[in-house]
């Protein structure tokens, strides 16, 4: 039987999540790596708004939102990963306050209400947090990463990117060692695997 299909953009955190996911539940799709200046018929087409990913399963049903691929993966297929309400609660936060206040770190120019330092202040508080949160364990709420782990830490990666010299100069020396030991994983340099660009 054909594979599930995954609309995805290598760099795009949001697809980063989601393949990460997807391989951890070892669910094996078909990836299609798509331009977003030249998004695929069938992507318009099963998903109006068009972001990536989007999930599209054997049986026809869309997932357009990269948590609902997450759940659906973590779920179906746990391999001994923990999805709790505080998972969700950090996440949501982290696709909240904090992806806004990455947004005005990385492009101060067009959200000129704040510095750039301020942005990166109003950052820096998510950041204050799961550096205390990593106080306890490796990862934020286990010894093993949970969906949290995953969904928040391609956001960390971009933030951290921004400036790299302050990051690396913060004294949160936990989040420091989780991000590396994140980027650094097999599973995230399986998911960043470079694929051709998908053109229909
Ligand atoms: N809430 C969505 C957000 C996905 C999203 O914003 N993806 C960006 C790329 S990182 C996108 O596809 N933007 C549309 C575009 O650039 O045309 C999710 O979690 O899946």
């Amino acid at each position: 039987m054909a594979l599930a299909i995954l609309y995805s953009y290598r760099r795009c955190p949001y697809a980063m999540r989601a393949r990460m996911a997807l391989k951890l539940a070892k669910i094996d799709v078909e990836i299609r790596e798509i331009s977003l200046r030249n998004k695929p018929a069938h992507l318009l087409q099963v998903s109006p708004k068009a972001t990536v990913p989007v999930l599209v399963l054997q049986d026809g049903k869309v997932m357009d939102e990269s948590l609902d691929i997450m759940h659906w993966a973590l779920q179906a297929h746990a391999m001994g990963v923990n999805i709790r309400a505080r998972d969700e609660a950090l996440v949501l936060e982290n696709d909240g306050a904090f992806k806004r206040a990455l947004e005005g770190y990385k492009y101060p120019e067009r959200y000129q209400s704040l510095t750039q330092q301020q942005h990166r202040a109003q950052g820096d508080i998510f950041l204050q947090k799961l550096e205390n949160l990593l106080h306890e364990n490796n990862y934020l709420f286990s010894t093993t990463p949970s969906l949290a782990d995953i969904a928040i830490f391609p956001f960390v990666r971009q933030f951290a990117a921004v400036d790299n010299v302050w990051f690396e100069a913060t004294p949160y020396l936990k989040l420091q060692a989780w991000l590396k030991r994140l980027v650094e994983s097999e599973l995230f340099a399986r998911v960043m695997e470079k694929q051709p660009t998908y053109v229909k």
